[in-house]
């Protein structure tokens, strides 16, 4: 095999054991990697119903056959398991050099099972692997945890940990590596903390085995040119994915207090411009020459990465305008491991709680002190909110009241983009893989240049198409995908590279096969992980939260919008059509037979009669 190293490497922490597998071609071809991989490995080897945070769930740390070979923006990897937050599929995709150091150490992926009787790392250098003790790194923070490991192994190496956030088992706790890399936001940190694993090192120094080497090396450099003679390559340095606080404000689509509002009043003092007034540095993954990660000075006088998401959610979505402030959070939310999404969206239920009176906690609207106590009280599980809101905002909504204002999808919290006046985003969140996630179908910045109201099947068919290459092309690769989304890279530069890499000759259409028969998976896993599991199956569960459905919009232009309920209902409908889903939103028998699932129907019908 070319591109791909053939091995994964299995470590079973419950007996100590660790060995290498060798897998086939028939495999790669059919799931690439990545997240192809996950998917898989997870169907085949979790029993149906498992607990997420018990042995039997699999931590897999995969990349694909483009990973680690310098290439536009190259070194990511995916990080999966059964979600402890959502009960189905889950993933994060984290920039890393132990993506890069996993390649060179001849693995495809890491498949991690059982549960260690105390704290231990994994150390892994080319081929020899050891399980290690960890009772002096457990409680540390990620920053802390990697600098100790970073001294005892080298500083070249690679390193994925997790913080307190992890360790205590939160449930959107995540994967953490560089200080500012974090990874799973569908609680990957939980279920690496479940196992008792602190983290892992990684070391490799063989060459990555090309199939076309010194083409592959010609092709990767001029594509590496061509990111930087883009238009917009210059800004992009400039702010990164922060230029998005004022595109959302412009569009009326920035979450405002819980995902009330699109418009903020102190926008302009957290967007990119303002960012840059404070910004002290710039970092990013390994093997980009597009780096994104916006380094500024925080309230605490420490450093923070700064990213939208980060800031929408811990800034406008809780009426915080202070960037320095928002940093500290961001700092925070990196050290101790925890999504900053996550915890952008229980503590805006907390501060909407708190003033309707649904609980007794006095948290308000911009109060920053309440919003960093409340943040460690989540993050050390002390307190009784505090506590409950270390759960998924849907159990925390079912506890104490409020699901017209748990701002989430099958459990995994709202990222960055509020659908009072988008649909076509609201549909994305929907039917997100993992829950709700803008990573597979960033709908939106197409959505507001058309029909921007309409509930029209085009909608649903753009959709599909960008969770095809977002989803599945980039997460299978495995590559970022801000080179080509961001700073208009063409995709046929991947497509060029995959086939010098591995020497199969695919087209982009092979790709979106691959892509679409993993999508076809990913919902199989979730109905029958939710009906094993007795919490069963129905199409509400592609429904986007009530309060974009019953409260309008009451600033900028888009007052009074708000999602009709019915028109929904038809957006879906047209997708699942789409996709060759039932009306229930279940692949269809000649849906899975057509992306080569005969295996896949056939257990699933065991759980669900599955129709023609
Ligand atoms: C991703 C989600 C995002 S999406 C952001 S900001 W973004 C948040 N970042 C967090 C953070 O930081 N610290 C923290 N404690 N929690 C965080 N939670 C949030 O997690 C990230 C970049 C970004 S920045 C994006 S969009 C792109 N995502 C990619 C993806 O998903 N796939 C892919 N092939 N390429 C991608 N490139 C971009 O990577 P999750 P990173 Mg991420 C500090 O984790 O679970 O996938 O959720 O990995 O290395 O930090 O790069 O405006
Ligand atoms: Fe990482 Fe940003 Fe480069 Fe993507 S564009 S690889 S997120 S630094």
């Amino acid at each position: 095999m070319f591109g791909w190293t053939g091995n994964f490497l299995r470590v079973d922490l419950s007996a100590g054991h660790v060995y290498v597998q060798r897998y086939d071609g028939n495999l790669a071809r059919k799931y690439v990697g990545g997240r192809g991989y996950s998917i898989k490995i997870l169907w085949d080897e979790v029993p149906p119903g498992a607990n997420p945070l018990g042995p039997e769930n699999r931590l897999v740390l995969s990349i694909g056959p483009l990973t680690g070979i310098p290439g536009p923006s190259t070194g990511k990897l995916v990080v999966a398991a059964k979600s402890p937050l959502t009960y189905g599929y889950g993933d994060g995709n984290v920039g890393t050099r132990a993506a890069v150091m996993l390649k060179r150490a001849g693995y495809d992926a890491i498949i991690i099972s059982g549960i260690s009787k105390k704290p231990v790392y994994i150390y892994i250098e080319d081929g020899k692997t050891e399980i290690l003790d960890a009772e002096d790194l457990w409680g540390l923070d990620t920053f802390r945890t990697e600098k100790v490991l970073a001294k005892r192994h080298g500083a070249d190496t690679g390193i994925l940990s997790i913080g307190p956030a992890g360790e205590n088992k939160v449930k959107y706790a995540t994967v953490m590596s560089q200080e500012g890399r974090s990874g799973g936001r569908t609680g990957m940190g939980a279920v690496m903390g479940s196992k008792r694993l602190k983290a892992i090192v990684i070391r490799g120094t063989r060459e990555a085995s090309i199939a076309n080497p010194e083409e592959y090396r010609k092709v990767a450099s001029e594509a590496y040119r061509d990111v930087r003679s883009r238009p917009g390559y210059s800004f992009w340095r400039r702010q990164g994915t922060m230029a998005a606080i004022q595109w959302s404000q412009e569009n009326s689509v920035l979450p405002v207090r819980n995902f009330s509002e699109g418009i903020f009043e102190e926008a302009e003092n957290i967007d990119g411009f303002a960012m840059e007034k404070i910004k002290v540095g710039q970092r990013g993954c390994p093997l980009c020459n597009a780096i994104c990660g916006n380094i500024v000075g925080d309230s605490e006088d420490m450093i923070a990465e700064l990213d939208y998401e980060n800031v929408a959610l811990l800034g406008s979505n809780l009426g915080i305008g202070d960037l320095r402030k928002i940093a500290t959070l961001n700092r925070l939310a990196d050290m101790w491991g925890i999504d900053t999404i996550g915890l952008g969206v229980a503590i805006g239920f907390a501060m909407e709680a708190s003033e309707r009176g649904l609980i007794k906690d006095k948290i308000e609207w911009g109060d920053f002190e309440a919003a960093r106590d409340l943040a460690e009280n989540i993050v050390y599980r002390r307190s009784g909110l505090g506590k409950l809101l270390g759960e998924s905002i849907a159990k925390v909504a079912e506890t104490l009241g409020g699901e017209s204002f748990a701002m989430h999808v099958k459990g995994l919290s709202i990222t960055g983009y509020d659908c009072h006046a988008a649909p076509g985003m609201a549909l994305s969140y929907a039917v997100s893989p993992i829950g709700a996630h803008h990573k597979d179908a960033w709908v939106i910045s197409w959505e507001v240049k058309t029909d921007r109201l309409s509930y029209g099947k085009e909608k649903a068919e753009k959709v599909l198409e960008l969770q095809r290459i977002r989803g599945g092309f980039f997460e299978t690769l495995v590559a970022c995908r801000l080179p080509w989304v961001e700073v208009g890279l063409d995709i046929e530069w991947y497509v060029k590279l995959f086939n010098l890499a591995t020497g199969i000759k695919w087209g982009v259409s092979d790709h979106l096969k691959v892509a679409e028969r993993i999508l076809n998976h990913i919902r199989a896993y979730w109905v029958r992980e939710h009906i094993a599991g007795g919490i069963g199956w129905n199409r509400d569960k592609d429904l986007p939260p009530r309060k974009w459905f019953e409260k309008p919009l009451t600033k900028g232009p888009y007052t009074g919008a708000k999602l009709d309920f019915n028109r929904f209902q038809g957006l879906l409908d047209s997708y699942y059509e789409i996709i060759g889903w039932d009306k229930r939103g279940i692949p269809r028998y000649s849906t899975l037979k057509r992306y080569d699932l005969l295996d896949v129907a056939q257990v699933l019908s065991k759980y669900v009669k599955l129709e023609p």
